[in-house]
């Protein structure tokens, strides 16, 4: 079929039977080992989630329905009718996400427009509020406060409450649910960034004959086209690339796995029949986090602030001074290390050859080369240093600084660009939650007495 919900229709029936076959025979079939260790540490490793698009390998990092970025890159549709190869769309990867397909061309191009379609204006009273918010408010929390408001308008919140739906068709209504909020993101995305830099007067306008990164790009008032309404200073290529950096950033960023704050934040919440504007709300509030999506914008202060304090950012012995001296103030290195991925983020490598491949742009600029060089220096530094799993550089390493170097300056929003890419995957996640009819999660909790008698029975 060419239209997403029909395509998900005809899977239906088979997952369904699939996971009931594997309840009815395998209940109590053992998976893993609680240990105290895990209790107290964050749960870490606990093989206790069902998540379908993603699965995160420690050497090989993310892989979507079981494809690399590498192969996505290779197989999924980009932009129809382009001469040059253009980043993947990231509606293509919500499709793979959502169907476990690769999308055709078309069907690529369908969803593309249905989003566009969907999302060609943000109800009005989630404008007002919007508007009635302090401009400088944290760009997290209009983005929260912004998705919990359109939960006015859920549709599944509404046929719930009218009591006229039954479970097995709980996901059809999440669903539409799910595609209105994707399709919402890059309105109420260019609605965050006028109100922290113009106002709240708008920078950009919505095409609704373009893709979804393009309006993201075009609302920032970040395209030299004329759907920017401010003047960007971009030169044609710079506005291609600018909008293919935001695809794939959006395109990678969609999904890592069930266990990362976000995801199951949104799917735990999600459990309790809460609709997705409000699932997603409380997800967006975990993505706030510094340990979580506010590390890219650490990571950019990182870089500007090493290279006011070195003479150039192709000075080693003085870039590893820096680093020593972070980690002796028992500071973290921004954007690396991992708590699952055990080498370099593939995601990150993504990004590092999107600035390979443009060198008369990035060469000039010192924030990019420190970028670089420090993922050379600091995996051996802290390695040396001992302490952390994986030395190794994660996606936020690289992501903020590009955009920073494409004239984003307004750190704390990055994060939000990070979210309108993860809505994908727990928004995946939680159709097929609704599909599957997971029940209300509940894990038994212990308290520091009951560990002790645990621990004595030994
Ligand atoms: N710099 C210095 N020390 C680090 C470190 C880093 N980049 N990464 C880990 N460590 C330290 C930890 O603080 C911990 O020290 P402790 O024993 O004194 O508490 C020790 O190494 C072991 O930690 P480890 O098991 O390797 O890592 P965790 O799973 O606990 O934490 C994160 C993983 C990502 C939170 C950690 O590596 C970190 O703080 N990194 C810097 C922040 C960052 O880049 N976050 C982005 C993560 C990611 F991309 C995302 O989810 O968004």
């Amino acid at each position: 079929s060419l239209d997403l919900k029909s395509t998900m229709v005809n899977l239906i029936p088979k997952r369904r039977a699939e996971l009931l076959e594997i309840r009815k025979n395998y209940q109590n079939l053992k998976v893993d080992d609680i240990t105290i260790g895990s209790i107290i540490g964050g749960m870490r490793g606990n093989r206790s989630l069902l998540w379908q698009s993603t699965s995160l390998d420690p050497e090989t990092g993310i892989k979507f329905q079981g494809y690399t970025i590498q192969e996505c890159q290779d197989l999924l549709p980009s932009v129809s009718n382009k001469g040059k190869k253009e980043n993947f769309l990231p509606e293509s990867i919500l499709w793979l996400l959502m169907t476990g397909e690769i999308p055709t061309q078309q069907q690529a191009d369908n969803l593309s427009k249905e989003l566009a379609t969907r999302g060609t204006k943000l109800p009005e009273y989630t404008i007002k509020i919007m508007n009635d918010l302090p401009k400088n408010m944290h760009p997290m929390t209009q983005l929260a406060i912004g998705l919990a408001s359109m939960n006015k308008s859920s549709i599944f919140g509404e046929k719930y409450q009218e009591g006229s739906i039954g479970k097995n068709d709980f996901w059809e209504y999440i669903f539409e649910d799910v595609l209105n909020l994707i399709a919402a993101l890059p309105q109420l995305t260019g609605k965050i960034y006028s109100n922290i830099t113009n106002n709240g007067e708008p920078l950009g306008k919505f095409n609704e004959n373009k893709d979804w990164s393009y309006n993201i790009c075009s609302l920032l008032g970040m395209t030299n086209s004329n759907d920017s309404l401010n003047t960007c200073n971009f030169n044609d290529s710079q506005s291609n690339d600018f909008i293919n950096l935001m695809r794939l950033y959006t395109g990678i960023h969609v999904d890592h796995e069930g266990g990362n704050v976000s995801a199951h934040t949104t799917h735990l919440v999600g459990s309790a029949l809460s609709d997705p504007y409000l699932s997603y709300s409380s997800g967006i509030m975990g993505l706030a986090g510094p340990l979580h999506g506010l590390a890219a914008q650490e990571v950019v202060r990182f870089l500007i602030q090493m290279n006011k304090e070195i003479s150039s950012p192709n000075n080693e012995a003085e870039i590893e001074e820096y680093l020593w001296k972070t980690l002796n103030s028992n500071k973290v290195i921004p954007g690396y290390g991992h708590a699952v991925l055990r080498r370099p983020d593939p995601r990150f490598t993504a990004m590092l050859d999107f600035v390979k491949a443009r060198p008369t742009e990035f060469s000039n600029d010192p924030n990019v080369t420190l970028m670089k060089n420090l993922s050379d220096i600091t995996p051996k530094v802290l390695l040396e240093h001992g302490k952390t799993k994986n030395p190794f550089p994660n996606v936020d390493s690289a992501s903020g600084i590009l955009f920073y170097h494409y004239g984003l300056k307004e750190l704390l929003f990055f994060t939000v660009i990070f979210g309108c890419s993860r809505s994908m995957g727990p928004l995946t996640q939680l159709v097929w939650d609704r599909i599957y009819g997971l029940p209300i999660e509940r894990p038994k909790s212990l308290d520091i007495q009951q560990i002790k008698n645990i621990c004595k029975k030994t």
